[in-house]
């Protein structure tokens, strides 16, 4: 990659300001494959004014033309698909099938749905007497984690350039080298100088200088309840525009009459994929007393299938492994019986974690509580359907959700009384459309589709 020692600032690859780096490491072999600058408030401002340059020829760009550049950078990630899915391989540790299928085609579908919709999205209404404008916000400072590396950037900054509105990204530090990918393919798709700026660097520095930043009008952050919590209380602050997208504690509750074997193996496998890394995994699994043992044994098969090093990568940093680890043990610790995994690792290099099977799991354990954020399932028992949404409502988070049921209708009751942003019916179907974001703690705002749009925009009515 041609661009490590650089930022991308101005619609041109800079030098940093400061001299210091950050290692980027391979977390399946441990091996550094790279190093990029660690950004500092300098770097920031930098861009934060490029930004602010760009703005106003971009919020006044006709939407048709946003759209077309939209839809180059749309072709152009189709283009770079192959070395995309290999760059998150190498710093996420994602193995190629689910590194090519998901984390660099998502993305990909994900563009090409806002650059229809900043074609076809009514900028401009009347309502009764009067004419709404729906006008960007301004500059967007977008803070991404490293889970999901390009899918992350692509759920944030796709909507903000459709909006009109300019963006400064600080992606993770763990996977800073497919941001530096997506700069160039914006690049190459003739998006205007200071439209898209990236600063790679740590979080407590580049990030909270991006996050309080005065030039910045709307913070869109993805990562941990701890910093979510303070981006939040910083632009609550300054009254400044805040998009929180926070952890998860979903449940899959298989009710009586479901395809119970369907139910519990999409269930682990909703888990195991992206080694279980996911914000909106099925991490509980709830299962009815009449049901349960065969649930347990079921799952125990199913994790089977999942082998470290195979279908199953490791987790992103020492950090992570140590931290899933450690859950691992107080799940034994607090009474769970483990049925498959375990906190031993499952290799001597790389940061692997045994996929790992919990039962008699109760609603008050940490394992149920906490996000884990590894390849660990948590199966509990219920009582009856009440019982059921107690626990399923039952803690901090909700952002996702599974339901299983005899028949569509029974399934949708129950999951209109859950406290969540996103549910799969029998098993659900992506549709990139829908509005993905949290209830409770699990954050403020949505992404994706017209509601994600919505979060860049901002109405000014004239009355006549
Ligand atoms: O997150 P951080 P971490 C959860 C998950 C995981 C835990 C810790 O439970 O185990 O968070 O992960 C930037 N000001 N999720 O420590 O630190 C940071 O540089 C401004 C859920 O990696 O929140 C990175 O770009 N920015 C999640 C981003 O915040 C700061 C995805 C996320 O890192 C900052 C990832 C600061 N003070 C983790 N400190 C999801 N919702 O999908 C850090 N950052």
């Amino acid at each position: 990659m041609q661009a490590q020692n650089r930022m991308y600032i101005g619609g041109e690859w800079r030098p940093a300001l400061g001299q210091d780096t950050i290692p980027v490491i391979n977390p399946a072999d441990e091996q550094v494959i790279g190093h990029v600058p660690a950004g500092t408030a300098a770097d920031v401002d930098a861009a934060v004014a490029a930004a602010r340059a760009a703005f106003p020829a971009w919020a006044a760009t006709p939407p048709a033309e946003r759209a077309a550049r939209l839809t180059a950078l749309r072709d152009g990630l189709a283009a770079r698909k192959g070395d995309i899915a290999a760059t998150v391989t190498a710093e996420l540790g994602a193995p190629p099938a689910l590194a090519e299928a998901v984390h660099a085609g998502l993305p990909i579908v994900i563009a090409g749905t806002y650059a229809e919709l900043a074609a076809t999205h009514p900028f401009e209404e009347k309502l009764g007497t009067s004419t709404v404008y729906a006008e960007p916000v301004g500059v967007v400072g977008a803070i991404t984690p490293w889970n999901y590396p390009l899918h992350q950037i692509v759920a944030k900054v796709a909507p903000a350039l459709a909006a009109g509105c300019t963006v400064v990204l600080k992606p993770a530090e763990d996977t800073p080298l497919t941001a530096q990918l997506f700069a160039e393919v914006v690049h190459e798709a003739g998006l205007p100088a200071g439209v898209f700026n990236l600063v790679t660097g740590l979080g407590p520095v580049a990030g909270q200088a991006l996050a309080g930043h005065d030039g910045v009008d709307l913070v869109s952050f993805t990562g941990s309840t701890a910093v979510g919590r303070q981006i939040g209380a910083v632009a609550g602050a300054a009254v400044k525009r805040v998009a929180l997208e926070l952890g998860g504690k979903s449940a899959n509750v298989i009710l009586p009459g479901a395809d119970l074997a369907k139910a519990v193996n999409v269930g682990v496998a909703n888990v195991m994929s992206n080694s279980g890394q996911t914000c909106s995994a099925w991490t509980r699994m709830l299962v009815h007393r009449d049901s349960y043992d065969e649930a347990v044994s079921l799952a125990a098969a199913a994790v089977a299938k999942y082998v470290p090093g195979e279908r199953v990568g490791p987790l992103v940093n020492a950090k992570q492994q140590a931290r899933v680890r450690g859950y691992i043990e107080k799940g034994v610790e607090e009474g769970a019986r483990i049925v498959a995994g375990g906190p031993e690792a499952p290799l001597d290099k790389g940061y692997y974690v045994s996929p790992t099977v919990f039962a008699d799991v109760t609603p008050d354990m940490t394992i149920a509580q906490e996000e884990i954020f590894g390849p660990v399932v948590s199966i509990l028992r219920y009582e009856d359907e009440d019982d059921a949404l107690r626990i399923a409502n039952g803690t901090v988070y909700g952002l996702a959700g599974a339901v299983w049921a005899a028949d569509p209708e029974t399934a949708t009751a129950f999951a209109r009384r859950m406290d969540t942003g996103q549910v799969d019916i029998n098993g659900g179907r992506f549709n990139p459309l829908a509005p993905f974001g949290g209830y409770k703690q699990s954050g403020v705002g949505r992404e994706l589709g017209p509601h994600g749009l919505a979060e860049y925009l901002q109405t000014k009515s004239l009355q006549f």
